[in-house]
């Protein structure tokens, strides 16, 4: 088995994390995004959507996608349980991680890539290329912006993102956030029940992954 990642991109991190978290250990393959690895015919047989993280099975079945990769793990080694213990849990731990990831993270993307130099014709991932939209970039940043209050709010009244236990989405949702403020995209500054929760989470040690 082999995990193709590249250790300075925020989603292979929510895989490494979420390895971390049930002690796992996968050999890793970087495949260099700022060298533009990924646009390579190589790796385009691997992954025609030219992403990492991409799991590689030891009969070399493959499968991309970073919470189906965590969902693999998730049934080939249960415990802990990161995407819900009841049927309950791993409904609202599906809800907030969808939210976290599409209107977060991806906010977060929208913001970031629309508007950094380095990502000219990089404005989406993936093996064509789409031109930077500068509307765009300020749509993104404040829709991260607004999705990060609404996660202080409802951090007010629980200690995870999903519930009082910790799942996937806080996965998600650090990643997300450590993204965010690496590229000065979001600042939860003004947002204590967020900052508290950060606290938290990232003292784990699986957040070092
Ligand atoms: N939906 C995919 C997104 C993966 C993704 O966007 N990966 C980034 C690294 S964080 C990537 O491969 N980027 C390549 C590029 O920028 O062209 C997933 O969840 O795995």
């Amino acid at each position: 088995m082999k995990l193709y990642e590249f250790a300075l991109a925020p989603n292979p991190r929510r895989v490494r994390i979420f390895l971390a978290e049930k002690r796992i250990e996968v050999p890793k393959t970087q495949v260099n995004l700022r060298e533009a690895e990924q646009l390579k015919p190589e790796f385009l047989a691997i992954n025609p959507f030219a992403t990492v993280p991409v799991l590689e099975l030891d009969d070399g079945r493959r499968i991309a996608e970073t919470i189906a990769i965590c969902r693999y793990f998730e049934a080939a080694y249960p415990e802990p349980r990161l995407f819900g213990r009841d049927a309950y849990e791993i409904g609202v731990v599906e809800e907030w991680q969808r939210h976290v990831e599409l209107e977060g993270m991806l906010a977060i993307a929208e913001g970031f890539r629309n508007s950094t130099p380095g990502m000219k014709g990089r404005a989406i991932t993936g093996r064509y290329a789409y031109e930077q939209i500068a509307d765009l970039a300020e749509r993104g940043k404040t829709r991260a912006k607004r999705f990060f209050e609404l996660l202080d709010a409802r951090l007010a009244q629980q200690e995870f993102i999903a519930g009082d236990w910790y799942s996937v989405a806080d996965i998600t949702a650090l990643v997300a956030h450590d993204f965010g403020s690496r590229t000065k995209t979001i600042s939860i500054e003004h947002l204590p029940h967020l900052k508290r929760w950060y606290v938290t989470v990232s003292a784990r040690p699986s957040a070092q992954a």
